[in-house]
């Protein structure tokens, strides 16, 4: 059975070579303008102009109709979506898979909510891909990677929290605390699959410091890590070096955030996904 990953474009993964794989797009909405989030994007354009942009912003997730063309030319497909707590795009994927499977019953399709977003959902893809790769029946994979998803977390610095408190996707009181104050937040993925924060570091040095003591806390000694960063390479590297040199880590990668990641992250934010 030939297996393809579909991902949301929230995987900062647009390409992915070795097995089919598509991702369908969110997109950033202001009135005057639709940013999509996929391959084609100057996502740099987009975050300055985003500046000086008037009025509301927001985005929308993929619809039905998007994830159905993305999964409809596989025999069996993987989906890996952002969290279901906080975009509707599991939602729609659901629907998708249900209707394919409606057409077309031979199909094998699994719709996999990461209950997170970036870099945790990269190295899901990464473990499935491995799985496929490794000729495992469907049925294996599936019980495999959700074994897998119990060990990967995901850990955020971000240095505002506008975006996502205009957009309602965390608490506004404790958004505006931080926010008022320009203060950096560490924060994680919660086990509900919804943003909860940890720490208000003071300084970027105590920030990778934080990030570092809580991944140990949380389990982490030494697997792969996956970060994305939000114009920020010069901090993402750095923290990448220091998680080598604390827990002698040597699978770690760092990528830029595309336009879904960017908009909430925003400038400087860093986006850490790591397995325990
Ligand atoms: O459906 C939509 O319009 C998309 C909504 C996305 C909302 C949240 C995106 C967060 C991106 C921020 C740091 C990581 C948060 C992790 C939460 C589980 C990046």
């Amino acid at each position: 059975m030939k297996c393809k990953i579909v991902s949301d474009s929230s995987s900062n993964l647009l390409h992915f070579s070795g097995v089919p794989y598509a991702t369908v797009p969110l997109k950033i909405i202001t009135k005057e303008k639709e940013y999509v989030d996929d391959a084609a994007l100057d996502v740099s354009l987009m975050m300055r102009e985003l500046r000086t942009v008037k009025g509301r912003t927001g985005t929308s997730c993929p619809n039905v109709l998007e994830w159905k063309e993305a999964m409809g030319d596989a025999e069996a497909v993987f989906a890996v979506t952002i969290t279901g707590n906080l975009s509707g795009a599991y939602a729609a994927a659901v629907q998708a898979a249900t209707e394919l499977l409606e057409e077309y019953p031979e199909k094998r399709i699994c719709v996999l909510n990461s209950l997170s977003t970036g870099p945790e959902m990269q190295l899901i893809i990464e473990k499935l891909a491995a799985l496929i790769f490794a000729g495992l029946s469907f049925d294996e994979i599936e019980t495999q990677i959700r074994a897998y998803m119990k060990r990967t977390h995901l850990i955020f610095c971000l240095q505002s929290l506008t975006n996502l408190a205009r957009n309602g996707r965390v608490n506004p009181v404790v958004a505006k605390v931080a926010g008022v104050l320009g203060i950096r937040v560490v924060g994680v993925a919660s086990a509900e699959g919804t943003l909860e924060l940890l720490h208000k570091p003071r300084g970027g040095v105590k920030a990778l410091d934080t990030i570092l003591d809580v991944m140990a806390k949380n389990g982490y000694c030494g697997g792969a890590v996956r970060v994305a960063h939000c114009q920020n390479e010069v901090a993402a590297n750095s923290l990448a070096e220091r998680i080598k040199a604390r827990f002698g880590a040597a699978d770690i990668t760092v990528v830029p955030t595309t336009a879904l990641c960017s908009f909430y992250a925003e400038d400087g934010g860093l986006m850490v996904g790591y397995e325990s």
